[in-house]
């Protein structure tokens, strides 16, 4: 398989913008692997990404059209593209910080307007590349730059904020869980309307220095603990900070 994802990926590129344990890298993987899986044309398809260390996945590495945009504002590049160009799978990569924080209006309205984008959010519940300040999606009492003796807030839950938005596939996976993941990117980027992956993907680095989470094994074993036990529940009936349901969020 590595080697079948070898024609996806551009030869130029040598080294990697991640961290060891960065759940970023296997995130990619995984969008090729449904890529690969579906058999789509490259040539077909359109990569945009915001800013930060998530908007690093397809650009440079992707051997396809990407646009490294503006921080927050992806969706309204992707949606530009879309709009001239109808035939494009346009697929937007890019952080929790970047398309619910500074880019949330946009994220919100475009599926409002059920725009044929695909949308995977990196969630790694910080702003990973600017020193791990909280950001909309970090727990309550999670410790991060900017919030020393813990978040007071409640974080957003992004997919039930998409899916009430109007989306019409929405889905959260874990970068612990690949094989349901990249089933939830398939059958998103197959979705001809506004469709939405929320993909947890553990920070060491950041968060997770912060948060007694100093190994990377301890990182991912907190994420998978996260979502664990409650995989299959139904979504409107338990979310708090430190339990996260994962699934397809879509009626009928
Ligand atoms: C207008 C603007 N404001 C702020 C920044 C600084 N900035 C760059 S990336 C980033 C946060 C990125 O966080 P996220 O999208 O969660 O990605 P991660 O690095 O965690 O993968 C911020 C605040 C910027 N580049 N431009
Ligand atoms: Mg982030």
């Amino acid at each position: 398989m590595a080697r079948a994802l070898h024609k996806y990926l551009r030869d130029e590129v040598k080294s990697t913008p991640f961290c060891p344990g960065c759940g970023h890298g296997i995130l990619l993987g995984l969008i090729l692997r449904a890529i690969e899986g579906l058999d789509l044309d490259m040539k077909r398809m359109l990569f945009v990404s915001g800013i930060g260390c998530a908007a690093w996945i397809p650009s440079p590495n992707f051997r396809a059209d990407t646009l490294h945009t503006l921080h927050g504002r992806a969706v309204a590049f992707a949606t530009g593209a879309k709009l001239v160009n109808p035939d494009l799978h346009v697929v937007v990569i890019s952080g929790d910080g970047d398309l619910s924080s500074i880019g949330g209006n946009h994220l919100i309205h475009a599926a409002r307007r059920n725009i044929d984008l695909t949308v995977i959010c990196a969630n790694n519940m910080v702003y990973g590349m600017t020193g791990g300040q909280v950001a909309p999606t970090t727990p309550t009492g999670a410790l991060s730059a900017t919030t020393p003796v813990g978040n007071p807030f409640r974080p957003f839950d992004l997919t039930r904020l998409v899916k009430a938005a109007g989306g019409a596939y929405v889905a959260r996976g874990s970068v612990t869980r690949p094989y349901d993941l990249m089933g939830y990117i398939a059958r998103a980027i197959e979705t001809p309307a506004f469709s939405f992956v929320e993909v947890l993907s553990p920070c060491p680095t950041q968060f997770g220095r912060r948060n007694r989470l100093d190994s990377v094994p301890d990182a991912f074993d907190h994420l998978n603990r996260m979502c664990g036990s409650w995989a299959g529940l139904d979504p409107e009936t338990v979310l708090d900070a430190d339990h996260l349901v994962l699934g397809e969020f879509t009626d009928g």
